[in-house]
């Protein structure tokens, strides 16, 4: 059977979206060779939805040279993924096994930013034109299925892998079955704070409350991956930071930032408060656009990581909270100040990942994608020419 015919019938089987509640007691209980069990299956599954959704593209991006070295790699994994399929369930096929997790992982390390070169390479040749919104809806979804790949492998190389974590730790994986969220609040503001100042001289103020709804004398806490939560809040505290201090000035009356955690029985929500100005309602779409064009080019400083250029940051981010069935979105007033939301599922068995598949559906949609711009026309505007509000 060639690789084609592979990914083809791959494709068609059901995807098995885990709740960080499977997870968690997954994590506790199983064996290495159930991991290759589960893993030798699955992986290849979700590659498969993949791969056959990146042949979706239009035909002048999946021909640049950056999208078919990334497709190969997916096609690559995905054959070797598939060698497992008939071998005997010993310790030494488990072993190979972790081994080639270890590669795949590796493999697709620089998935991202291959994927962003041949948008701008496509960009360069055929300008904004060729900029279709149906490469938003194709992004978030290959993406969302990249973040949960390398959960899966990863769980797989953190529990069974080489430096398999001390028990001393109450982690499971990258999951804190007591994931203080006010700590890593504080993490990411002391590191959104430190970039803010070598920037800008000067950070404002946080100032942090919390809300449990649930068990009122209790600091709140959830299962959840730290490594994500952070990731989001450190996002946005840059995004927050730098419009106050660029509304403000680095004078020490700043306005500060405002964060509030709560948590009720099926949510938790985290608030960022700033008063950095806002940004007009006509924007906020496009924050969470990849490639957002029109944001000022991002401060660098020599080889340092960027303060808040809105690049992938922020829908990367996004996609975290969706992850397991949150959200994330933004609220502005404009010349005032913005709050950024976060809502996390606060019960394990109701955090499942959310997964794009692919169907027989899934082409029509990608039309549909297509149309809805071209509806956008059927309110008269001077704004609706080209595709949405990039032209
Ligand atoms: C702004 C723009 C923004 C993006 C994300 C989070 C907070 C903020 N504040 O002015």
């Amino acid at each position: 059977e060639d690789v084609a015919k592979l990914i083809q019938r791959f494709s068609r089987y059901q995807q098995s979206s885990l709740s960080i509640e499977q997870f968690t007691t997954f994590g506790k209980t199983a064996k290495p060779i159930e991991s290759l069990q589960f893993g030798r299956h699955e992986l290849p599954v979700r590659l498969a939805h993949i791969i056959r959704e990146i042949d979706l593209l239009p035909k002048n991006l999946l021909k640049t040279p950056s999208v078919e070295l990334v497709r190969s790699w997916y096609v690559q994994s995905f054959s070797e993924l598939i060698e497992f399929q008939d071998e005997q369930e010993t310790d030494e096929v488990s072993n190979r096994y972790t081994q080639s997790l270890m590669h795949i992982k590796q493999r697709h390390d620089n998935v991202v930013e291959t994927m962003a070169q041949g948008i701008m390479e496509l960009r360069e040749r055929e300008g904004d034109g060729a900029f279709h919104p149906s490469i938003e809806y194709f992004l978030d979804r290959f993406y969302m299925n990249r973040i949960s790949i390398r959960m899966l492998i990863t769980q797989h190389l953190v529990l069974f892998g080489q430096d398999a974590r001390s028990s001393k730790s109450n982690f499971i994986g990258c999951f804190d079955p007591t994931c203080h969220v006010a700590s890593v609040v504080e993490d990411a503001i002391n590191n959104a704070a430190y970039l803010c100042e070598h920037y800008y001289c000067a950070a404002p103020e946080v100032e942090i409350s919390e809300f449990n709804a649930v068990d009122l004398k209790k600091p709140i806490q959830m299962a959840y991956v730290p490594g994500h939560l952070y990731h989001m809040l450190f996002e946005l505290l840059k995004n927050a930071m730098r419009a106050v201090v660029e509304q403000h000035g680095s004078s020490s009356d700043a306005p500060p930032i405002k964060i509030m955690i709560t948590k009720g029985r099926h949510d938790m929500t985290i608030k960022i408060s700033d008063q950095g100005g806002g940004i007009p309602k006509s924007t906020i779409d496009q924050v969470f656009e990849y490639h957002y064009t029109s944001a000022p080019e991002p401060l660098k400083a020599g080889s340092a990581a960027p303060m808040a250029g809105y690049g992938y940051g922020l829908p990367l981010s996004r996609l975290y909270a969706r992850y397991f069935d949150g959200d994330m979105q933004l609220y502005s007033m404009e010349g005032f100040g913005t709050d950024a939301v976060i809502w996390l599922k606060a019960l394990s068995a109701e955090a499942s990942e959310i997964l794009p598949q692919y169907t027989r559906r899934t082409p029509k949609n990608y039309e549909e994608v297509r149309l809805a711009a071209q509806h956008c026309r059927d309110w008269s505007s001077s704004k609706f020419y080209g595709y949405g509000s990039k032209s």
